[in-house]
């Protein structure tokens, strides 16, 4: 009889009409057999899925150029499907479940004609962890199966563990026509499903990732009494002691999460070590910690910006190419070299370059070379700062959750919350300007609440009143943190260096976390005396430092009342308590 599995992958097909059904194994032999089919036979819009690269600058290295309009997630185009609308919430375009699945159904209906229908069987998390969750992804893209088998732990042990049981997490993707018009991201959280067309793009069709990990997972964190959350995990040991302290660091999209979570420390005597640098799942421990693990075992990180100065250990992970292929998308080409080039890669660009799309790039017509949201995916093995608990099936205990956002003023450089249930306010009230990562206009300041705008897979106000039942259950708490690292002055220019300088911040989260240092109270939360703060090599002058932390009246006004336009959204359904939290600020900063 067939299983599950099979039932449902022969109804995808009959859907879909593809010519041939391809269980993918993901043996070195296979992949490279993919790739091949990608670089002769398969095309991305006007380009050839694959371009073999050099691989003696990057080892085992393929370029993918996309379709030109298809360079990042679509937020318009993606849908949270509940039966009722109310538990979609205001952040989510919403559509009746029966109505989406009847309106994608007749795009999916014969998409895959003369195609070949790929089935991936994943994990998220170590097939090991009682935390992992098996799913299939079915695919009509070779980039996408290339890619999920870099970002997740695709295998025949997926089969294993589903078994008889029948659970497992649905994903159905097709390229379609790579049409905008016909481009669908629609997520069904009762049934653990999702239906995606008409993008080979990331974070619209690496189901496994933003759709499952966070949509489809946060909704199952919610009934099942954990979190799903858009999060770096990394530990920083004190050389002297041995002692390692894990954070969680949650920033929106293109905000430095890969940076942060692989940073070079500036002071002496740590060293980081790397467990994500996106997803972490979070779970109460026996013990009454946090524990988290990372879903993913790639990194699809944005490729711009990203140097031998700003994270050296990327590098590093770029150039290695071990286990599977590594992929650069939209990246421009040096011709001279046939190595990648992106904006930051090197101060001068080499003199023979490609833009993203294949075209001749002229310096003087002031265009970019590699797409501001092109990326890189690569297997987390390769990392040399990858921590030694990258695959323990329980993860690890977590001390401290810090979250920032991009904001040109405002926001201080650090704040401590006061306590568990404050930080969940300041986080639910957070702000960022918007990046690239997304389609639309980049700069807008807007509410980003635990930066999971986009990927928070139902109503934001029980998922806030979730964060405080999760903060009910913990004996003990993390501290939680909120950084800002993108202050600008008049000029325009950023005011603290960020980079490896970000540690001397850190540093301080750690001695809160021991207790080792007082810090000042304010009407925001806990700030450092500056003499706490390690500024050691580094020159900046007191007035600036004063500007890093300086609470403005007028801007905070503005701020409370963004945020009470943002809460006010929610109806009744928002939890009292973070009103209260909003009072109070408005009381205290006049
Ligand atoms: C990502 C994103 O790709 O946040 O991680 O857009
Ligand atoms: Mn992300």
């Amino acid at each position: 009889m067939a299983s599950a599995v099979e039932r449902w992958v022969e109804e995808q097909a009959a859907l879909t009409k593809p010519d041939k059904v391809y269980w993918v194994q993901g043996t070195e032999d296979e992949m490279r057999r993919l790739i091949a089919i990608g670089m002769t036979k398969e095309k991305t819009g006007p380009h050839q899925t694959f371009k073999e690269l050099n691989h003696q600058i990057f080892a085992n290295s393929y370029l993918h150029r996309s379709h030109p309009n298809d360079v990042a997630r679509t937020e318009q185009l993606t849908f949270v499907c509940t039966p009722a609308k109310e538990d979609a919430g205001p952040n989510n375009n919403w559509m009746e479940p029966k109505e989406a699945k009847q309106m994608v159904s007749t795009l999916f209906d014969g998409c895959m004609k003369g195609r070949t229908l790929y089935v991936i069987p994943y994990m998220m998390g170590h097939p090991d962890s009682p935390y992992a969750k098996p799913c299939i992804q079915i695919t009509d893209s070779i980039y996408v199966v290339v890619s999920m088998y870099i970002m997740t732990r695709a295998g025949k042990k997926t089969l294993e563990r589903i078994g008889p049981s029948g659970n497992f997490v649905k994903g159905l993707h097709s390229v379609g026509e790579l049409d905008p018009n016909k481009r669908y991201i629609m997520h069904f959280p009762q049934e653990d499903l999702v239906m995606s067309i008409g993008s080979g793009y990331g974070g619209n069709a690496l189901l496994g990732k933003k759709c499952f990990s966070l949509r489809i997972a946060s909704y199952q964190g919610y009934r099942e009494g954990w979190l799903a959350e858009h999060m770096v995990i990394m530990g920083v040991e004190d050389k002297k002691t041995g002692e390692i302290v894990y954070f969680l660091g949650a920033f929106p999209s293109a905000c430095g999460k890969t940076n942060l979570a692989m940073i070079d420390p500036i002071l002496d005597g740590y060293e980081v070590t790397t467990l994500g640098d996106d997803i972490a799942w979070i779970n109460v421990g026996p013990d009454g910690r946090l524990y988290a693990i990372n879903p993913e075992a790639g990194f699809f990180g944005v490729a711009p910006g990203t140097s031998d100065k700003t994270n050296p250990h990327m590098i590093e992970t770029l150039r290695a190419g071990k286990y599977y292929p590594t992929l650069f998308t939209n990246t421009g080409l040096d011709t001279d070299t046939n190595a990648p080039w992106w904006e930051g890669l090197t101060d001068v660009p080499p003199p023979h370059l490609l833009d993203w799309q294949g075209k001749s790039w002229d310096a003087a017509a002031g265009k970019v070379v590699a797409h501001p949201n092109s990326r890189f995916t690569v297997s987390a093995v390769n990392c040399p700062t990858l921590s030694k608990e990258f695959d323990n099936p329980t993860g690890v205990p977590i001390s401290a959750i810090l979250f920032g956002g991009r904001r040109s003023d405002t926001v201080p450089l650090v704040c401590e919350s006061f306590d568990w249930d404050h930080g969940v306010f300041k986080a639910s009230s957070l702000g960022s300007e918007t990046t690239t990562a997304a389609a639309g206009q980049a700069g807008i300041v807007r509410r980003d609440p635990m930066a999971m705008l986009p990927f928070c897979g139902y109503n934001m106000a029980d998922y806030f009143r979730h964060w405080m039942n999760v903060g009910d259950k913990l004996k003990t708490h993390p501290k939680i943190f909120f950084v800002n690292w993108f202050k600008k002055n008049a000029e325009g220019k950023f005011l603290w260096p960020g980079f490896r300088d970000n540690f001397r911040i850190i540093k301080w989260m750690m001695d809160r976390v021991k207790g080792t240092v007082p810090a000042q109270e304010t009407p925001l939360g806990f700030m450092p005396h500056h003499k706490d703060l390690n500024l050691a090599g580094l020159d900046i002058s007191p007035e600036v430092l004063d500007t890093l932390f300086e609470i403005k009246t007028e801007h905070w006004e503005k701020e409370a009342e963004d945020i009470e336009a943002f809460y006010g959204q929610f109806g009744e359904r928002f939890p009292e308590k973070l009103n209260n939290y909003l009072d109070d600020l408005k009381k205290n900063i006049v």
